[in-house]
């Protein structure tokens, strides 16, 4: 696939996908959220991809939302329509993906940005970072999920401050929220960012892709999280990772995964 707004990097069981229209700040438009998705489902096929890295291009901004010269112009229908389209084509794709999604936010994340970041397993995020969901200053709401994660990530009372205020908040301020996991340096970002990878390399992908699944079943209201995760645990006996991660511990050695 001929990539136009994504820079899609391999290396050492890491996909890495920057984000590349630095000329607006990373602004999400249809095409580029079309390429992130198809750029997902290759790597979900892919053995060799153990995790995978979100960020955008330059030091300026991760994503500073959705592009709004491209809204503009919707009508009722075409907004729901998008709306829906979009959480299924990404969000949700990403949000429910079976290998962990780290969003390395070097810069704005705002609006879809912000809701892109928090679509991802977890956020480690720049000290020169600004987050927000500033929609209704545009007559808008939320509309890839932020409404729902924000609240998820931070409390409800949080959430609805930041989004009826259309509130930024820096780094540290993220950080105290709980909506970013970790705050570093602008420069060691991606980094800090590959080590956080590394750690969940050592473990088991299966195991690693059941825990989402369990976790993320807090969330749906379809099912029961604790059901689910009794299920989900019982799986994990049936696989071979489990296999080969309780014989290392008894042989004494390091597991292959
Ligand atoms: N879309 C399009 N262009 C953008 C952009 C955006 N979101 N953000 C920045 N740019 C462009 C600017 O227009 C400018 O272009 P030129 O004037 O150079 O041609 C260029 O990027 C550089 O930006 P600035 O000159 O403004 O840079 P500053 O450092 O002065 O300011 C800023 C940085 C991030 C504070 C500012 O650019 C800004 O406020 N940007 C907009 C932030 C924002 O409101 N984002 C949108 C949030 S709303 C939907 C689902 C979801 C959504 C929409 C629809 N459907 C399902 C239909 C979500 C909506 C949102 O994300």
């Amino acid at each position: 696939m001929e990539l136009e707004n994504i820079i899609r990097k391999q290396e050492n069981g890491i996909a890495t996908l920057t984000i590349n229209r630095p000329k607006v700040l990373n602004a999400l438009n249809k095409k580029t959220i079309l390429e992130l998705s198809q750029a997902l489902d290759s790597i979900q096929n892919d053995n060799n991809t153990k995790v995978v890295i979100i960020t955008g291009s330059g030091s300026k901004a991760f994503v500073a939302g959705a592009d709004i010269s491209e809204f503009a112009s919707f009508d009722t229908t075409q907004g729901a329509a998008l709306a829906r389209e979009g959480q299924a084509l990404l969000f949700d794709k990403i949000a429910n993906f079976s290998k962990p999604v780290i969003a390395a936010v070097n810069g704005y994340a705002l609006g879809g940005g912000l809701e892109l970041a928090m679509a991802s397993h977890i956020r480690i995020v720049a000290d020169n970072a600004i987050m927000g969901l500033p929609e209704v200053s545009l007559g808008v709401i939320p509309g890839y999920g932020g409404t729902q994660r924000l609240a998820q990530l931070v409390g409800k009372g949080k959430a609805m401050e930041l989004i009826i205020t259309a509130g930024k908040m820096d780094a540290n301020t993220a950080l105290q929220y709980g909506l970013a996991n970790h705050v570093v340096a602008q420069e060691e970002l991606l980094v800090f960012t590959e080590k956080i990878a590394g750690k969940i390399m050592r473990n088991s992908p299966q195991a690693v892709a059941v825990a989402i699944q369990a976790i993320n079943a807090n969330y749906n209201h379809a099912v029961n999280g604790f059901e689910e995760e009794i299920a989900l645990f019982g799986s994990c006996f049936g696989t071979s990772d489990f296999k080969e991660g309780t014989s290392a511990f008894l042989e004494k050695r390091k597991p292959k995964f």
